[in-house]
C-alpha cells in the first residue's frame, strides 16, 4: 500500500476479499454540478453501485491524503465547497499531497489513485478530450494520456461536443486506447446518444466487456479503455438545444480568453446555465446509467 493512500474500511475489505469495486471521481461533485444536486447525485450513484452488488469508492484528496472511499460528511464537504476545492489532475497531485490540501480528482487523477488501490473500474459522466481548436491551443485533456498509461476502464456517456470528438477519437487510437460502444456502433455525445463518429468496437453485454478487458490486461497491454454508454433516449436532450448552448459557451470562452484547466469547468457551467435544469437532469441520469454498467462489468470480471 502506498503511504499516501487511505482506503475506507468498506473499500479495503472488498478489495481484500476480491469483491467488485467501482471508483468514482470528485471533480464532477465539486466542479461539475451545483449543490445540493451534486451531493445527492454522488450518494445516489454510490447506492446504485451497492444495489448492483459492487462497492463504490469515491476518490478525492483530503488533507493531503489520497482517499478511496469517502464518508457521507466528506462527500457533503466536497459538494458544499464546490470550486473552492482545487481541481486536481496528474500534475497537481504532489503539490496537494505535499501541502496537506484538499483536491477534487479528475478522470486522470481518479484513475491514478484507483490503480494504486487496485481498482480497475471507474464510472463517471464524460471524459476530457481534445478541445475544439486544439491545433492552435494544444488543449488536450490529461485524461487521454492517462487512459494510455493506466489500467483502469472508464465508463462514460462519451465526450461532450464542447470537445472535438473526432480528434479525441484519433488521439485515443494513436495511444492504443480502445473505445467500446456499449450496445452501440456510434460514439455517444454525452447529452445525446449520437455524435456521427463510430466507436472501435460494439459490445452488448457486461460479460463481453469484462472478457476483453481481462484479455487486454493479461496480455500486459498497458492502459485503460473507454466504455461509451449512450444516455437512455428518454433522458436525452434535443440536439439543436444543446448544440446552440455549446456554440454560445465556446464563443464566450474565446471572448473571455479563458485557458488551461479553467476551460472545461467554464464550458460545463455555461452549458448547464444556458440549458437550465434540463441538462442537469440528463447529466444525473447518464451518470447513474454508467454506474450500473460499470458495476455489472466489475461483477462479471471478478467471476
Ligand atoms: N466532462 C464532463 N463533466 C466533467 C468533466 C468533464 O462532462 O465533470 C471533468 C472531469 O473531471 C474530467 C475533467 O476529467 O473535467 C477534464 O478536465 P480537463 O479538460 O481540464 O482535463
Ligand atoms: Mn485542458
Amino acid at each position: 500500500m502506498n503511504k499516501y493512500l487511505d482506503l475506507s474500511d468498506e473499500v479495503r475489505e472488498a478489495l481484500q476479499a476480491g469483491r467488485p469495486v467501482v471508483a468514482l471521481e470528485s471533480t464532477i461533485i465539486s466542479h461539475g454540478m451545483p449543490y445540493p444536486q451534486n451531493v445527492e447525485t454522488a450518494r445516489r450513484v454510490e447506492d446504485t453501485i451497492r444495489k448492483e452488488g459492487a462497492v463504490p469508492a469515491t476518490i478525492a484528496i483530503l488533507g493531503g491524503r489520497l482517499k478511496a472511499g469517502l464518508t457521507e460528511d466528506q462527500l457533503d464537504y466536497l459538494g458544499k465547497a464546490g470550486t473552492a476545492v482545487t481541481k486536481v489532475s496528474r500534475r497537481d497531485i504532489p503539490f496537494i499531497a505535499a501541502t496537506g490540501k484538499d483536491g477534487a480528482t479528475t478522470v486522470a487523477s481518479t484513475m491514478i489513485i484507483a490503480s494504486m488501490a487496485g481498482i480497475r473500474f471507474f464510472a463517471t459522466g464524460g471524459i476530457g478530450g481534445v478541445h475544439r481548436g486544439a491545433e492552435k491551443t494544444f488543449d488536450v485533456s490529461a485524461d487521454l494520456q492517462e487512459l494510455a498509461e493506466t489500467g483502469v476502464a472508464v465508463f462514460c456517456a462519451g465526450a461532450k461536443s464542447i470537445l472535438d470528438i473526432g480528434l479525441t477519437l484519433e488521439y485515443l487510437e494513436t495511444h492504443g486506447v480502445p473505445v467500446i460502444g456499449y450496445g452501440t456502433e456510434e460514439m455517444p455525445a454525452f447529452y445525446t446518444p449520437r455524435s456521427g463518429y463510430s466507436v472501435d468496437y460494439r459490445l452488448d453485454t457486461p460479460e463481453d466487456i469484462a472478457a476483453v478487458l481481462k484479455t487486454k490486461w493479461e496480455l500486459n497491454l498497458k492502459g485503460g479503455a473507454v466504455i461509451a454508454n449512450p444516455i437512455p433516449q428518454e433522458f436525452a436532450m434535443d440536439d439543436s438545444v444543446i448544440g446552440h448552448a455549446i456554440e454560445q459557451a465556446l464563443r464566450e470562452l474565446n471572448d473571455n480568453g479563458i485557458k488551461g484547466k479553467e476551460s472545461t469547468p467554464f464550458l460545463l457551467a455555461r452549458v448547464s446555465e444556458l440549458t437550465g435544469g434540463d441538462s442537469l437532469a440528463s447529466n444525473i441520469q447518464l451518470v447513474l446509467n454508467n454506474a450500473i454498467v460499470a458495476a455489472k462489468t466489475a461483477i462479471a470480471f471478478t467471476r
